[in-house]
């Protein structure tokens, strides 16, 4: 390999942002200063959707923000400083969600994207318009430009978009399954294949695997791309001593059949030398006794680090996730 490893991070929101935010000191420590040539985020877009006559793009919008360093860091989503005037007057309207909030410093992202897509720019268009604003030493591309919703169906049959099942029942209510209507007709957005195709390294960040690592992997394409490209492709678990760090992945591998673990998550995954796409996976120095299980599905297991409680720490994993494809 000569120059800057080409990296290739499959990233969904808190989980995918901490982790490409570390992805970038990592390389920065290297001495690498144009991060944005070396690493490509392709980000979830399965929790998009239209509120208020705006586009929301939640996952894209976490890890821009991160990556401006103007993320709410508290919350996990949204503005830092943000205040609320918008809301609570379409909250008079009787207009949007009641349970979601609309931050005003947010919906300037929300209103800038939706005119620019009305002017005819496509989701990959916009993004990287808005990453001129604040350069974010990364390359950022949604996973599509089709929009794909994810849908939460429940045991009654009942169907819910993935944020009404999120932000207003806090993912109480079971699911019996997660679908994204229309995603076989959708095509990667442009460079998304080719950026694995050429990478040194593909990172699957330790984000929800069903609902954000999980839409990513089904979009037509992006699969065979990862099973052929010459890169390793590296996990990083999102379970920690069998427990989620945050959010509902367990509610989801749950009703999925998953075990809310970190073998059963990198046999979700699958080894590459079977019919998977993992070469290599992280595990927590808690879940050392796992490490067998993993390597005996054909997975080369590494223990690591794994919690992201501060920038340095982000770092410390990216550097071992790198490391363990040898970049
Ligand atoms: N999460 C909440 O729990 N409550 C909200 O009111 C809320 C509003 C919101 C607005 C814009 C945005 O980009 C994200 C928002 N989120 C909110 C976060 C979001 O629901 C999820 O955490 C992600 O989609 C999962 O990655």
């Amino acid at each position: 390999m000569t120059g800057p490893p080409r990296i290739v991070v499959l990233a969904g929101g808190v989980g995918g942002s901490r982790f490409v935010l570390g992805v970038r000191a990592a390389l920065r420590a290297r001495g690498i200063h144009d991060t944005a040539a070396a690493l490509t985020v392709v980000v979830n877009t399965g929790d998009d959707l239209w509120l208020s006559g705006v586009r929301l793009q939640p996952d894209v919008d976490s890890i821009t923000y991160a990556l401006a360093g103007v993320n709410d860091t508290e919350r996990g989503w949204g503005r830092s400083g943000d205040s609320e005037r918008v809301n609570h007057e379409l909250q008079e309207w009787g207009a949007g969600w009641p349970w979601f909030t609309l931050g005003d410093l947010d919906l300037g992202t929300h209103l800038a994207r939706t005119g620019w897509l009305r002017e005819g720019l496509t989701p990959t268009q916009v993004i990287e318009r808005m990453s001129r604003r604040w350069p974010l030493g990364v390359r950022l591309v949604p996973m599509t430009d089709v929009e794909v919703d994810t849908i939460v169906v429940l045991e009654d049959g009942t169907r819910l978009h993935f944020q009404e099942w999120w932000t207003r029942h806090r993912a109480t209510l079971a699911p019996a399954g997660f679908d994204n209507p229309g995603i076989e007709r959708a095509r990667p957005a442009p460079g998304v294949t080719e950026a694995i195709a050429e990478a040194d390294v593909v990172l699957l960040a330790p984000s929800n695997p069903v609902v954000s690592i999980g839409p990513i992997l089904a979009v037509p394409g992006v699969r065979d791309a990862l099973r052929s490209t010459p890169a390793a492709v590296v996990g990083v678990s999102p379970i920690i001593g069998g427990k989620v760090v945050r959010g509902m992945a367990d509610v989801c591998l749950t009703a999925i059949g998953v075990e809310t673990s970190a073998a059963a998550v990198a046999a979700h995954y699958g080894a590459r030398a079977g019919d998977g796409l993992l070469d290599a996976w992280l595990i927590a120095e808690e879940d050392d006794a796992l490490a067998a299980e993993v390597a005996g599905r054909g997975i080369r297991s590494l223990v690591a680090p794994l919690w992201m409680t501060d920038a340095a720490r982000s770092a410390a994993l990216a550097e071992a996730a790198l490391g363990a494809a040898g970049v």
